[in-house]
């Protein structure tokens, strides 16, 4: 009888690590670590962790979260030894400025099949893809007195001499396509100068590019600018914010992802590429506080209505392209990045 349940046992063993150990079909099955480097805000980090360690259980996930401007740098210095196996998030514009410096692995995948709007939100050659899409807004403390502005020019009011925040672009993808927005709405000449009278006005640079709408929830600040989804979310927190739009035209994001060329853990990072294309994953988003609008086939966003917004046709390539003359340029002639706010 002893006999029985311990074979019993031993199958029963057996057959846990056999399903442990199964992948998906038409994929092999992968175990060991997968080193993450995550830009959207930590609590959507960890989130996305503990649902693909759920889903994947042989695989241990550790990230770290950083700023875009961050990000980039970090790959840049670990290019002959790469720590991460995967960049998820993030505008794309540092994609495409570290697809040209060599820093990503191309990868073709059956789940890019699904992509919405493959022109914009795909890599023609496959180095990055697009994951989430957002619009930069404006957040205004409701306690401030201030009326919440509707145009670029609002911002450079009197009234707000000091009170506006944003993040320096150095450190933050937020914070430039802000930068390139304006570069584009108004031409270079005039953007550089408008970009002048508006860094004026800013009270203190922030390191991160959400950070502005909790600083200006807190009435640090009387305008905050942000993605809008980041304000979104800060509104849900209970902070005295409204949110509003340029009307000449806002920028906007596509989230990008790309795997780390010479990554360590390639399998494990196409498994996290092929789970974070699927409709059921980015619709987890608002789980974690995160209102980015999908960019697949069936998934469904949670707030349509924040890109709804007067887009402007924000041109990726030209942005990213042109990432570090224009960040160095701001740097150098406008506002330093030494002792940003965290
Ligand atoms: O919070 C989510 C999010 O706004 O964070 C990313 C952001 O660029 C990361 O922060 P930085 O501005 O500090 O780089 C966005 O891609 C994302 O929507």
């Amino acid at each position: 009888m002893v006999q029985r349940r311990i074979a019993w046992a031993g199958l029963l063993l057996l057959l846990l690590l056999a399903l442990a150990a199964c992948a998906p079909p038409g994929q092999q099955a992968v175990s060991g670590e997968l080193n993450l480097l995550c830009t959207p805000q930590v609590e959507w980090c960890e989130g996305m962790k503990a649902e693909f360690e759920a889903k994947y259980p042989t695989i241990t996930v550790n990230f770290v979260r950083m700023s875009s401007g961050e990000s980039l740098t970090r790959l840049r210095n670990e290019k002959d030894n790469p720590q991460f196996d995967i960049w998820w998030g993030g505008p794309i514009d540092s994609f495409v400025a570290a697809k040209q410096e060599g820093l990503l692995e191309k990868y073709e995948t059956k789940s890019q099949d699904k992509i919405i709007n493959k022109d914009l939100m795909l890599d023609a050659d496959k180095y990055w893809v697009g994951i989430y899409v957002g619009s930069l807004g404006f957040a205004t403390n409701t306690t401030s007195g201030i009326t919440p502005p509707t145009s670029w020019d609002d911002l450079l009011q009197p009234d707000l001499k000091g009170q506006v925040m944003v993040a320096h672009p150095s450190s933050s993808g937020t914070s430039y396509t802000a930068l390139c927005t304006v570069l584009q709405l108004r031409g270079e000449e005039a953007g550089w100068d408008y970009l002048r009278q508006y860094a004026g006005q800013v009270n203190q640079f922030t390191k991160s590019g959400a950070a502005p709408a909790r600083f200006t929830g807190q009435g640090e600040a009387a305008v905050g600018i942000v993605f809008s989804h980041d304000i979104v979310a800060q509104i849900e927190a209970g902070l005295p914010l409204a949110l509003t739009f340029p009307a000449e035209g806002t920028g906007y994001e596509i989230g990008g992802m790309g795997i780390i060329k010479g990554a360590k853990n390639l399998a494990a990072a196409k498994l996290w590429y092929d789970w974070a294309l699927q409709p059921e994953t980015q619709e987890l988003g608002p789980k974690y506080k995160a209102y980015q609008a999908p960019t697949v086939e069936g998934a469904k966003a949670s707030r349509p209505e924040l890109l709804e917004a007067n887009l402007i046709d924000y041109d990726f390539e030209w942005c990213g392209s042109h990432k570090k003359e224009f960040i160095d340029r701001f740097t150098n002639e406008i506002a330093g990045a030494a002792n940003l706010k965290e």
